[in-house]
């Protein structure tokens, strides 16, 4: 089967070196001490996602029952977010030429069980800023699709350290997780993976 992927989707594996992934880890676990893991509710279904989440920077990615939004305080806590570490502002700007910093940064923490099913990121009003993804911890099998649901997709494993850039199309594409392959990194010390999001939300 012909599999391209889309314009914009740039892989960098192994862009972060085992000593500044723990330093991430590091700044994960500060902030989530001020802004702790929430189970997010997926409003379709009313059902708690699989994948625990926190945030980092001014604007929050939040789910619901009553929505997807971004927002300034935490949904438990109603307290700010912590703010966007440094570390992660000096990725965005050495991996993409766009103006503006991120406003967020969502933190993903995927259990052995975890899953992300196939979807678009369409809560930003700033559709043409490009994300930056940080993946931490196991490895994950990831899938990249297309523009729409039933694009031909193709499947990919991301490991501790890698980056990926989606800008272009690729940022407007179905993508999702499909499984995590627990213990395959000693970097998180409960295990799982952690995946750092970075948007411009407007
Ligand atoms: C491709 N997170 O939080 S990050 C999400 O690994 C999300 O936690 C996944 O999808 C994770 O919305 C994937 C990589 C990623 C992020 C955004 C994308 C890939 C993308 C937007 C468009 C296409
Ligand atoms: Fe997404």
């Amino acid at each position: 089967m012909k599999n391209c992927l889309p314009h914009g989707f740039h892989y960098l594996p192994g862009y972060f070196s085992r000593q500044q992934q723990e330093k991430l880890v590091e700044l994960v676990r500060a902030g989530i001490k001020k802004a702790p893991f929430y189970q997010p509710i997926m409003p379709k279904t009313g059902q708690p996602t699989s994948v625990i989440m926190s945030n980092f920077g001014e604007l929050g990615w939040v789910s619901e029952k009553s929505g997807y939004r971004y927002d300034s305080l935490h949904p438990k806590t109603a307290k700010p977010w912590p703010k966007m570490p440094q570390e992660l502002l000096d990725l965005w700007r050495d991996v993409t030429t766009w103006p503006q910093n991120p406003q967020s940064c969502l933190i993903n923490w995927y259990r052995e069980k975890s899953r992300l099913g196939l979807h678009i990121d369409a809560s930003e009003q700033a559709k043409n800023a490009p994300i930056v993804s940080v993946s931490l911890g196991d490895q994950a099998l990831y899938r990249m699709g297309g523009l729409e649901r039933n694009s031909p997709t193709g499947s990919f494993k991301l490991s501790s350290g890698d980056v990926l850039v989606l800008a272009d199309t690729a940022r407007h594409c179905y993508h999702g997780v499909d499984r995590i392959y627990g213990g395959t990194s000693t970097l998180i010390p409960k295990g799982g993976r952690i995946n750092l999001t970075l948007r411009v939300v407007r």
